[in-house]
Order: structure tokens, then C-alpha cells, then sequence
């Protein structure tokens, strides 16, 4: 990076220019006008710093932006910033210097003042052809080291499979881990393609060829995911790095692109067989004109399949290699053929070729960007884990047809791909608000499977429809029926039988869905049928006493400590919501009247466990005669409290595995005892050991609701960097989706307290005394909309008119920005 400093003339070829600048904002005047061309025509920005726009050169790419502002913030929109971005200024140094503290995108720029009568358009253009041989070359592209934008992976040897979860790449479609380019043996590297799953093993994700080991070893340096761009750079140092994507522009594609100095021998083999069994197979290798292309692909159970197909281009010059690949990743249906499929993916991503795929996929990661801003002023740490929460997000959905979104995505093995509750309660809330057509593809996975979910209920002689508590490709229980526990002795797993709350929390998230999008079509269509027929299942489901009391027996809650339980509160709460909605939805329209008072009559009748004495919901028929143990009396947070204390002792006690009772609180306000949160918190909370990762994120949540943001913030931080810090082992088979969705969902819903309505957004701000500040920008109901809270005032940007609810009182924002004082109205 240039680190010129300010003076009257450019410090000249001694700049060592380690990376291409994207870009190079410069002085009006300094350029001349052919070269402005030249420059331009060759994909150089040149804009202009400083006033007067009409100072520009008539001719010059200037014109286009008339004030460096304008220039900035149109880089920006393109993911170009900080230190990829040269201004040279020709005016003052203070001048460029307020307009980087005007522009946070010029912030961190390097800047250089030139005098224009003296040797400095020379030396602008010695920087610039230096910076045009570098791309000429192939170089690899830098990255802007911004620290409030890019994590570190971990470098040591034990932690690599856990790097490779952090740093994971993905666009929704398909994903790999960040493992090196060459093939280390204490690596896991995978590829995956969302919704691709054998049918054998459990139904695991089907693994995709390698595409990405190039036979060379880069020992040593830095591995940097840049949340901005969505690339994982390896800097060994200034000769020798790596830069690659899978780009979020266009799904099949997958770019790397490394340099070294030396020679690099070349790989025999492009693609590598994946460790995970599945069958593979390669055609040969063809060689024309130093571009080596193969096609790969792997098959799961003689149906799904993954071909890849990849290009490599090695060339060789002043004592540098530079190998550059690009791939077509692809899902191959039953018929297709797996070559020609991925070859023609192929032939059309590298038409586009490295630096243009580059180019869009940080356009549209700006994009992105753009409506799921988070800064939290005063928590630097903080603030950069809740943006890679939202990175990971953002890369495991798209817009477009259905998506699985698995517990961990798709970075990683662990639980092979499978779609829990995690996706529909934690994820598709938060990316409702970050990424609406993404959310839409996550209902539509669902809508898909309804009718697997009517046969299941089928089966077990009720009516309407039963989701599977675990789900892959076809919408049947892949719940396993047993596994083996730490200590190596099989075990029942009973959940796929008994955790059936998972049908209600799908109906759930179709209307948490629609709330925020405003999609209502989604809610007088295929949605309804989701919310109808799980209201159906639960019906039959629910049994009846003598005395008129409904009941839902033998199940498992949230808390999966507890099994077999009879009246869970959440099971059932869930159950009288599902009821209830359904009953509203239907009701006045083509709904059976009758069903529909059968359905408000059995809801009615449903017991919850509040206890109005102690203020407490019990969470289930029982509960409350258990052994008072409680979670001190083991250790601290994120335990497994059944490994350290046996399943038996701890499905005796008081202490329970994650939020159960307390996440009705989060989910379903309405339909909890109006005020009963604070003392469920104060019950749950000594008793909760957070032995599941989807745990904490919630608590704070619901700890800033109830007005104790300070106590909020720890349990945050621990969700926040539960992946980051390998909190509970477990990272690496992948990263907790839930978590990460959980922490966005505890910054939005906790900290801000925002509610969303049909016709209105509540906000309701409650910041730790740590942050000045906590700023989220999200999409309601088609908008963009930037909510920033500080401690006495919060101010919401729309660019059009909105009702906000806020301290009891209705606002009624113009388009533009209002400030809304804290606890009372302006
Ligand atoms: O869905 C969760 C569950 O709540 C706790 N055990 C792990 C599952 C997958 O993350």
C-alpha cells in the first residue's frame, strides 16, 4: 500500500506499490486528457478531488462524477475503499484529509499532494503505468486491510480445521471452507452445493470435487477474509499471496488467483477426489494454448451429483508464477451429463475471466452491503464480529428458486447438511430483514416439502402436515435414531420422534416472513397452506380429558434434556399460536367455519403451565418438583451439563439445555402473560447451562428487553464470538448458523428493541452503557431503512413515509431522517 506522506510532490518510484489500486481518484488538471482515456479504457477510474467540478477536464472520465464525493461514494457502491483507492490532490492536504473524515470510504485512503507546476502529473503517471503493469500481469488484487472489515483466520496448526469454518465462502448455492491451497493433513477441506444430498448415510450433503488445491505450498503468512468483498486473501508477504471467491455475482462461479516468486510446479491433476465418500470420476486433463481444463464431478447414490469444471492459466515472468483458475460449480440432475454441463458453465464464466467476476462480485457485495449495514459505536470487537455474523449470513442463502439452509450451512460437515428449526426460528428472521428474496427462497424449501410433511402425518394417523425435525433433499425425517456420545457408547436420539414444536416454528417463520417483507401474497397462497395444515396436524394432535382440558403429550422441547415430556409450555404455546393464526387467516375467507371455531376452542383449551403465584410458565407437566439443581452449582455457561453430570442426573433436575419457556418470550409476545418476562428470566437463567449454541444469543435478546442491557451484553459477546473463539469445540464441523442469526436477531429485536407490523416498525432502544451507539440498516417492507440509537435519541432514515412505534406513542416520519428522542416525543 502507498503510505506516501503529504508533500509538495509525489514521492516517485520509490513508492512501493505492493498491490493494484482499484482505483485512482486524481486532481483535475494532472491527467491529460489521452490518458484519461487511455486509462479509463483499461479500466483505471480517474476521478477528481477537490473544486471546482467545472475545473475538470472537458474530456476526462471527471465529468462523469463532478465532485469527489460523488466519486467516492460511486467507488464504494462498486466494493472499492480504504486503501485500494489512491487520491492524489492537487489543492490542500487538509482538504483532501476533511474530505476522508467526511467519507468514510476515502477515510482510508492513501493520499499524496502534487504540485502541478513541477514534475507531479509526470510522476501520477509513473504510479499509474506501474499500476496498469501490474494488471497487465495478472497480479493478485489487494485487498483493503480495513481492521473493522476483515478477520484473521487462526494460523495454528491445531485450530485449522476451525479456520477453515471460519473463513468459509459461500453465495447460497454453493460453499467451500477456507483450507489452504495445499493439502494439509490436519485440514477438512469441503465444497458443498445447498439441497445436494445422497440418500444413503443419513442423507449428507453430497461433496463436490476439489477445485482449489494448486499443488503449491505458501508456509507462513496471514489468511484474511475481507467481509466487504467476500474474498479470503493468503499474504505470505509482499511477493507471495492468494486471493479467491465463489462469486455471490454468479453462482456456478469460483475464482483464485496466486503468485510467488520461483517456479511452481504444475499440478498434474486440477481437481481432486473429496475425502467424504461418494463416487467420483474426471475426465482427462486438455491443454490448449496454456489453458488446462478438466471437468469433475461426484455422485451420491446413483441420483445427486456435482460437477465441476475448471480452467487454469500458469504463467511465468521475471522470476514470478502466477497460477489463475477459474471453475464452474454445478448440480447435475438425473440425465444430465455431468461434462457438458459444467463445461458449458465453464466456457461462459471464463469468457467474463477473473478480474470482470471480481469486479461484479464485489459490486454486489456492496450491494448487499447497502441494506445490512452494523456498527456499533464504542465496541470495535464487538462490531466487527456482529458484520461476520452477517457475512456468514448473507453467504448461506439466495434470492432465487428454494434453499436448505442447513445448521451449518455450508461450511461444514457437521449434522450433514440438515435443515432444523435453526433455519426457520434463528436464520430467516434476520435475513427477512438483510436479504428478503433469500428469506423467500428459505420458505419456499419449506412449501416444497408440505406434501412430505402431509404423508408424515399421515403416517402417524393424524391430519394436515408434520415437518421432520431433521430435513434434507425430499422433506422426510433424516433424523439419525442413534449416535454415539463422548464417551463412545451408542445412544438413542429421540428428537426426530419427539421434537415436534419444529411444525409450529415453521408456520411461525412464513408470517415472521411476511411481517417484514409486506409479502402478503405469500400469506393468502402457499404460505397459508402451511400455517392451515400445521394448525390441522396440531389438532388432531392435541388430546382431549374428560374435563375438557387439552393436552400434547410425550415430546421434547428446546430443551433436549428433557425428553418425553407431557405439556411442554413452548410446545404448547406454539401449538395455541399456530391454532389461532390459522384460525385468523382462514376465518372470513374460503376457511370452514366450523374448523375454524374448532381450532379457537382447542386453543382455549390448551394448557400453558403459567403458574400465577410464582409469575413462572413451568416447562412442562413436572418441571417445577425436579431437582432444584442449578447451573452454578456445575460450572459456567456453554457447558454440556449432561456430559459433566450424566443425561440421567440432569433429566431429574431443574437444569435445562437452552431457552425453552423464555423463547416464547422472543417469538411470541402476544400470546405470553402480558409483564411475565422479568420473572421468568430470573428463574430460567440460573437454571439454563447454554449447552446448545442457539442458547445465548437469546438471553440477550431478552435481557435488553427487559431493561437490563448492561447483563445483556455479556451473554451478546459470548454469542457473538462463540464461532470466532471456538467456544464450545465444536467449530469446526462448521459454523452455528443459529448463532450467527441469533446474534443479528439479539442486536435488531434485543438492543433495539425493533417489532415489525403489518403497517408499522416498533423500535425500542436499550444499549449497554459500553456503546455510544448501535446503527443497523435492513429492508422492511421493501425499504432500506438505517435505524441508529444512541442513548437518549434514535434516528431512523427511510426514503419514504413510515409509522414508528416508539415509547408508547405512534410517529409519523416524512421520507428523509427523523430524530426520535428517547422516552418521549419531539
Ligand atoms: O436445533 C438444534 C437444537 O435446538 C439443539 N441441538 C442442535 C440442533 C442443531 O443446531
Amino acid at each position: 500500500v502507498i503510505r506516501a506522506e503529504a508533500s509538495s510532490v509525489l514521492r516517485p518510484p520509490s513508492v512501493h506499490l505492493n498491490q493494484t489500486f482499484e482505483a485512482i481518484v486524481a486532481g483535475p488538471g494532472m491527467i491529460e486528457e489521452t490518458d484519461a482515456r487511455r486509462l479509463g479504457a483499461r479500466g483505471v477510474y480517474v476521478c477528481v478531488v477537490g473544486e471546482p467540478p467545472d475545473a475538470c477536464h472537458e474530456d476526462s472520465l471527471s465529468r462523469r462524477f463532478g465532485s469527489a464525493a460523488s466519486a467516492a461514494v460511486w467507488l464504494e457502491q462498486r466494493g472499492i475503499t480504504g486503501r485500494l483507492i489512491l487520491v492524489l490532490e492537487n489543492a490542500s492536504t487538509a482538504g483532501v484529509r476533511s474530505l476522508g473524515l467526511r467519507l468514510a470510504c476515502l477515510g482510508r485512503a492513501s493520499y499524496v499532494v502534487v504540485d502541478r507546476d513541477a514534475d507531479g502529473p509526470e510522476r501520477v503517471r509513473q504510479v499509474v503505468d506501474e499500476q496498469m503493469s501490474r494488471r497487465d500481469s495478472g497480479r493478485v488484487p489487494g485487498i483493503d486491510d480495513d481492521p473493522s472489515w476483515t478477520v484473521v483466520l487462526p494460523s495454528e496448526p491445531a485450530l485449522e480445521r476451525v479456520a477453515e469454518s471460519l473463513g468459509a465462502l459461500g453465495n447460497g448455492y454453493c460453499g467451500m471452507r477456507a483450507s489452504h491451497e495445499d493439502a494439509r493433513p490436519s485440514a477438512t477441506p469441503l465444497q458443498v452445493v445447498a439441497g445436494v444430498y445422497g440418500v444413503s448415510d443419513d442423507a449428507k450433503l453430497v461433496p463436490a470435487p476439489r477445485w482449489s488445491a494448486i499443488g503449491v505450498d505458501q508456509p507462513g503468512g496471514r489468511r484474511v477474509l475481507d467481509l466487504r468483498t467476500g474474498v479470503l486473501a493468503h499474504i505470505v508477504d509482499d511477493e507471495a499471496r492468494s486471493l479467491r471467491f465463489v462469486s455471490v455475482a454468479q453462482r456456478h462461479a469460483l475464482a483464485l488467483r496466486a503468485e510467488a516468486v520461483g517456479d511452481a510446479a504444475q499440478a498434474s491433476e486440477l481437481l481432486i477426489a473429496p475425502t467424504a465418500a461418494a463416487a467420483f470420476a474426471r475426465s482427462p486433463v486438455s491443454d490448449d494454448a496454456g489453458a488446462r481444463t478438466e471437468v469433475a464431478w461426484t455422485v451420491a447414490d446413483g441420483h445427486a451429483g456435482i460437477a465441476t469444471a475448471i480452467r487454469e492459466r500458469r504463467r511465468a515472468s521475471a522470476g514470478r508464477w502466477v497460477v489463475e483458475r477459474v471453475a464452474a460449480c454445478v448440480d447435475v440432475r438425473p440425465g444430465e451429463e455431468p461434462q457438458t454441463v459444467a463445461r458449458d458453465r465453464l466456457d461462459s464464466i471464463d469468457h467474463a475471466g477473473f478480474d470482470r467476476l471480481l469486479a461484479e462480485h464485489r459490486a454486489e457485495w456492496a450491494r448487499r452491503w447497502a441494506g445490512a449495514h452494523v456498527a456499533i459505536d464504542g465496541d470495535a470487537e464487538t462490531e466487527l464480529a456482529a458484520r461476520w455474523a452477517v457475512f456468514h449470513l448473507l453467504s448461506a442463502a439466495r434470492g432465487e428458486d428454494e434453499v436448505a439452509v442447513g445448521a451449518r450451512g455450508l461450511t461444514g460437515p457437521a449434522y450433514g447438511g440438515h435443515v432444523f428449526w435453526d433455519a426457520d426460528v434463528f436464520v430467516l428472521p434476520a435475513l427477512a430483514a438483510l436479504d428478503p428474496p433469500a428469506a423467500r427462497a428459505m420458505v419456499e424449501y419449506r412449501i416444497r416439502r408440505l406434501p412430505a410433511a402431509r404423508a408424515a402425518a399421515a403416517v402417524a394417523g393424524r391430519r394436515g402436515a408434520r415437518f421432520p425435525w431433521e430435513s434434507a433433499g425430499d422433506g422426510t425425517d433424516v433424523t439419525p435414531r442413534s449416535g454415539i456420545n463422548r464417551h463412545g457408547d451408542r445412544v438413542a436420539i429421540r428428537t426426530g420422534e419427539l421434537e415436534e414444536h419444529i411444525s409450529a416454528d415453521i408456520a411461525w417463520s412464513v408470517c415472521e416472513y411476511a411481517a417484514w417483507t409486506g409479502d402478503q401474497a405469500v400469506l393468502a397462497g402457499p404460505g397459508r397452506d402451511v400455517v392451515e395444515e400445521t394448525a390441522r396436524y396440531w389438532a388432531s394432535r392435541i388430546e382431549l380429558d374428560a374435563d375438557g382440558g387439552a393436552h400434547v403429550r410425550n415430546v421434547i422441547g428446546p430443551d433436549e434434556y428433557h425428553e418425553l415430556v407431557d405439556d411442554n409450555a413452548f410446545t404448547n404455546v406454539m401449538a395455541r399460536w399456530n391454532l389461532r393464526r390459522a384460525a385468523a387467516l382462514a376465518s372470513g375467507s374460503r376457511g370452514d367455519p366450523e374448523e375454524v371455531s374448532a381450532w379457537q376452542a382447542l386453543a382455549d383449551a390448551l394448557g400453558d403451565g403459567f403458574d400465577p403465584e410464582r409469575g413462572v410458565y413451568e416447562q412442562f407437566a413436572g418441571y417445577f418438583a425436579r431437582e432444584p439443581l442449578i447451573v452454578a452449582d456445575i460450572g459456567g455457561p456453554l457447558i454440556p451439563a449432561d456430559i459433566m453430570l450424566g443425561a440421567t442426573r440432569i433429566a431429574g433436575s431443574q437444569v435445562i439445555k437452552q431457552a425453552d419457556v423464555l423463547m416464547l418470550h422472543h417469538l411470541v409476545p402476544d400470546e405470553v402473560v402480558p409483564g411475565s418476562l422479568p420473572k421468568n428470566l430470573d428463574y430460567y437463567l440460573p437454571r439454563t447451562a447454554h449447552g446448545s449454541s442457539l442458547s445465548p444469543a437469546i438471553h440477550a435478546a431478552l435481557l435488553a428487553r427487559a431493561g437490563r442491557p448492561d447483563d445483556a451484553l455479556g451473554l451478546f459477546r459470548l454469542a457473538a464470538r462463540l464461532d470466532l473463539d471456538d467456544l464450545t469445540g465444536t467449530t469446526a464441523g462448521g459454523l452455528h448458523l443459529a448463532t450467527l442469526g441469533g446474534t443479528w436477531q439479539a442486536l435488531a429485536y434485543g438492543f433495539l428493541g425493533v417489532r415489525v407490523h403489518a403497517d408499522r416498525l416498533d423500535v425500542d432502544p436499550q444499549l449497554p452503557t459500553a456503546w455510544r451507539s448501535l446503527t443497523l440498516r435492513f429492508w422492511f417492507h421493501g425499504e432500506v431503512l438505517t435505524v441508529s440509537a444512541g442513548h437518549d435519541s434514535v434516528e431512523i432514515s427511510s426514503p419514504v413515509a413510515l409509522v414508528i412505534g416508539m415509547s408508547g406513542s405512534l410517529h409519523r416520519c416524512s421520507p428523509g431522517t427523523t430524530l426520535l428522542a428517547i422516552g418521549g416525543a419531539r
